[in-house]
């Protein structure tokens, strides 16, 4: 069965875009591939995390997971910093990474901002270790929304240089698995910036834990334009914030957005925010209140994330054996 890794950010704020790009599809894929599933905790400490927070987070991405439907018995759940493998990889694979190619990471140039020199070294080796959270397992296959495609690139040019430097076959080179109407939900506030947890405007964000009356707030004051939807997609087109609306509502009900079009033509938004409410309760609603339930148990939380650590543990370790015989380290 072909092995998928995937993981999301314990960074708090988890969002309708982290559960329709990401979270979600983890759900679908477990009936055909074998799924490894990461809270990834250390990737979250390349920007401050308070560490009370960042285990509170670690558990909510664990709860947001097992919420949305993901087994824990069929998949494999856990906190990245638990399984050593990925550090030990990251460093070999730092060596591998030219800096040309970690140079032009949009993301860096985005998180960093204008204050470049004052960014961690962690942040700049990034995707680096994004690179060995998959090569660890040797996974093929990778779920993520658009803004990770270009880190999974890298992946494959790590994976490459590797087995070209050292003439080998260790590594598989990685797809990306993107797919649905919601590969890049927009900020709410803003359709050409990405739904986003570290946004400052938390008005920006449906996150899993708003209730109905706050997911109501937040899509009535969403930015959109004075025109009625229109009849066809390409009448979307310069129309940021109507098409995000328009491809939430699709990725939510799970049709196309043509779909959603065909049904709301001509409509305007006084009367498709409500309908778009009511769908965001009825699918996304029941899931946050899954998550804040599993919330109320930690212990629970804890011992599946444990379950799953010595389960990654037990297939990351004969691959870290192997890649280090490549590299000519001696054996312990
Ligand atoms: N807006 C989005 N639309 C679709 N998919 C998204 N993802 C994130 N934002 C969107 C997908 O969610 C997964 C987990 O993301 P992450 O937490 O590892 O990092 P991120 O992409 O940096 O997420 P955020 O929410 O935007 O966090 P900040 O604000 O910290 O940068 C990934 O598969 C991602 O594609």
């Amino acid at each position: 069965m072909p092995r998928i890794f995937s993981g999301v950010q314990p960074t708090g704020n988890l969002h309708l875009g982290n559960y329709l790009g990401a979270i979600r599809n983890f759900v679908r894929l477990q009936d055909d591939y074998e799924c490894i599933y990461c809270a990834v905790d250390m990737h979250a400490i390349t920007v401050w995390q308070d560490p009370a927070n960042l285990r509170s987070n670690t558990r909510e991405v664990a709860a947001a997971y097992l919420a949305a439907g993901v087994d824990p018995k069929a998949s494999i759940i856990f906190a990245q910093s638990t399984v050593p493998a990925h550090a030990e990889l990251a460093w070999i694979f730092n060596c591998i990474a030219r800096l040309g190619w970690l140079n032009r990471m949009t993301q860096f140039k985005e998180k960093a901002g204008k204050n470049r020199e004052n960014a961690s070294l962690g942040l700049y080796a990034y995707p680096s270790l994004m690179a060995a959270d998959i090569l660890a397992y040797k996974a093929t296959h990778v779920p993520v929304g658009e803004d990770q495609k270009q880190h999974l690139e890298l992946t494959r040019d790590i994976a490459q240089k590797f087995n070209n430097d050292y003439g080998t076959e260790t590594f598989p080179i990685v797809e990306p698995l993107i797919f649905g109407e919601a590969t890049r939900v927009m900020s709410l506030r803003d359709g050409a910036k990405k739904m986003s947890k570290s946004d400052p405007s938390d008005y920006s964000r449906i996150t899993f834990t708003d209730d109905r009356d706050m997911i109501a707030k937040k899509l009535r004051k969403a930015r959109t334009d004075a025109d009625p939807l229109p009849a066809e997609e390409k009448g979307l087109e310069g129309r940021p914030e109507a098409a995000n609306l328009v491809g939430i509502y699709a990725a939510l009900a799970d049709i196309t957005k043509q779909q959603v079009l065909d049904k709301y033509a001509g409509s305007q938004f006084s009367v498709f925010k409500p309908a778009l409410t009511d769908l965001a309760v009825e699918t996304f609603g029941p899931v946050g209140e899954e998550m804040k339930r599993l919330m109320g148990d930690p212990a629970h939380v804890d011992a599946i994330l444990k379950d799953g650590a010595e389960r990654a543990i037990a297939l990351a370790e004969p691959v870290l054996k192997e890649v280090k015989e490549v590299v000519g380290f001696l054996a312990p």
